[in-house]
């Protein structure tokens, strides 16, 4: 049986909830896949989340991490494709921290691919009816913090990724862009089940 360490974050930002912790606490409970699900909360703390991540990995030793988060501009489920090696913080985290221009990894390179199949997820994720994108940056923040450092911290052969929500209806302030709760904690299932696949080559990208 695979093992999939499954993550979301704390609120920020001040919000009182943070839709992917929800999310992620949906799915474990009601969890009866193939896998085994490992599921956690991680810190809004560019130091904090990157040492529980590692923690996490050593004691568990996940056959794939899938690690999400909100972001709360988007209308859609965004399957991330690449971590950069940047910390840009344009606010503070929640220990008052606010990198600006620092690297993660002083000697990493500067940037990771998610191993997740991202085009499959994103497949998957249409066909199921959620609105989702493959998207090229997961900004700057503890996010791509998170993603760049899972990416650094698995072993060979271990998958890691990174998908960003929107709000759900029940977290959402006033005239944001939101999904219904259910069918955020639905594209959570989806990746967490599908974590494993090969991926599906097929056309994608951006123009701009
Ligand atoms: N979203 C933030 C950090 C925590 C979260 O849920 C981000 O996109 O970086």
């Amino acid at each position: 049986m695979a093992r999939i360490l499954l993550t979301g974050f704390d609120p920020f930002d001040g919000a009182l909830r943070n839709p992917s912790a929800d999310a992620v606490a949906s799915v474990a409970a009601d969890y009866d896949g193939a896998h085994e699900l490992m599921a956690a909360t991680l810190p809004v703390s560019f130091a904090g989340a990157g040492a529980l991540l590692r923690e996490l990995i050593a004691e568990h030793a996940p056959h794939a991490v899938v690690a999400t988060g909100l972001a709360g501009g988007r209308a859609q489920v965004a399957v991330e494709r690449i971590g950069v090696n940047l910390m840009d913080a344009r606010i503070p985290d929640n220990d008052g921290v606010q990198p600006v221009d620092e690297p993660s990894d002083a000697d990493g390179p500067a940037a990771l691919f998610s191993t997740l199949p991202v085009k499959r997820l994103v497949r998957l994720l249409d066909d199921a009816g959620i609105p989702a994108q493959l998207s090229l940056s997961a900004g700057s923040y503890v996010c791509n913090h998170v993603l760049y450092t899972a990416l650094s911290a698995v072993p060979s052969g271990v998958r890691a990724g990174f998908v960003h929500l929107p709000w759900s209806r029940s977290t959402a302030p006033a005239g944001a862009s939101h999904l219904d709760d259910a069918l955020l904690a639905a594209a959570v299932r989806i990746v967490v089940d599908h974590a494993l696949d090969a991926e599906e080559p097929a056309p994608g990208g951006s123009i701009w």
